[in-house]
């Protein structure tokens, strides 16, 4: 049994987290059809999930159209994965590998960056159902600017950016451990061509494609959640 009481033996979580315009919307879309090709039961997820009521209000928020407190706005970022962490670690369960575009690192990153405590930033995805993989795209924020769409929503300042990075170098830092006896934590050089990417992406992939044995833990949870 594992934390979340569950019988081992399930599909694989991988995350893929970067910062703003390193292709994790189209590396996710290739990982996706890649596995399904080879028949590997695969989903995609995307946080923030703009279509639930709390996605709505985010979506709202980062395309200005409206204003929050910037510890408001943290506290939305992470219900809208508490709200799907149940059917997360159902279609794990049920043998699906699940890809996510996004999750808790980009949570903490952001609003650290914003200035927000590291620690405070952290607390309420303390418990969400931890990835057995995170990708982390890096990309030089002056190679992200030259890319579409850059530019169009709240954070996509380049100073931001940078602090971002910073954030996320810590968040690698602290979650690089391994697994599993695999590592948690890859950064993936972003700045090559798509393809250079999507190859370096499969042979981090690969080995968990065909489901993992070890159970599905929570984030940064020191302690068995009680059952
Ligand atoms: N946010 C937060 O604050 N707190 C949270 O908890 C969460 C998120 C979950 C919206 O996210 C914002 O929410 C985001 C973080 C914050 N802040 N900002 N800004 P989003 O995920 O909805 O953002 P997005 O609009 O999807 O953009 P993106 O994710 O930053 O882009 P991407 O997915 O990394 O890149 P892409 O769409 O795949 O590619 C972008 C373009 O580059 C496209 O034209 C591609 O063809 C091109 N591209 C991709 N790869 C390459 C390579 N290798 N070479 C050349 N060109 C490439
Ligand atoms: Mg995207």
């Amino acid at each position: 049994m594992d934390q979340t009481g569950q019988s081992s033996n399930r599909g694989a979580f991988i995350v893929v987290e970067g910062l703003d315009r390193s292709g994790k919307s189209s590396q996710a879309a290739r990982l996706l059809e890649r596995l399904q090709t080879a028949n590997i039961p695969a989903k995609l997820m995307k946080f923030p999930d703009r279509t639930t009521a709390i996605g709505k209000t985010i979506d709202s928020y980062l395309r200005s159209e409206s204003d929050l407190d910037d510890r408001a706005i943290h506290l939305l970022f992470s219900a809208n994965r508490w709200e799907l962490a149940t059917s997360i670690s159902s279609a794990l369960h049920s043998g699906t590998t699940l890809l996510c575009d996004r999750y808790a690192f980009s949570g903490i990153a952001f609003s650290a960056a914003k200035g927000l405590p590291y620690d405070w930033c952290r607390a309420p995805d303390i418990s969400l159902p931890a990835p057995d993989l995170t990708l982390f795209l890096d990309v030089a924020p002056e190679v992200a600017r030259e890319r579409g769409g850059y530019g169009e929503e709240r954070y996509e300042k380049e100073e931001m950016q940078r602090q971002v990075r910073v954030m996320f170098q810590r968040l690698g830092e602290e979650t690089s451990g391994s697994g599993g006896g695999r590592q948690r934590w890859v950064t993936i050089d972003a700045g090559q061509s798509i393809q250079a990417v999507e190859e370096d992406i499969w042979r981090a992939v690969e080995p968990l494609v065909h489901g993992v044995d070890n159970p599905l833990e929570r984030l940064w949870e020191t302690t068995a959640a009680p059952s």
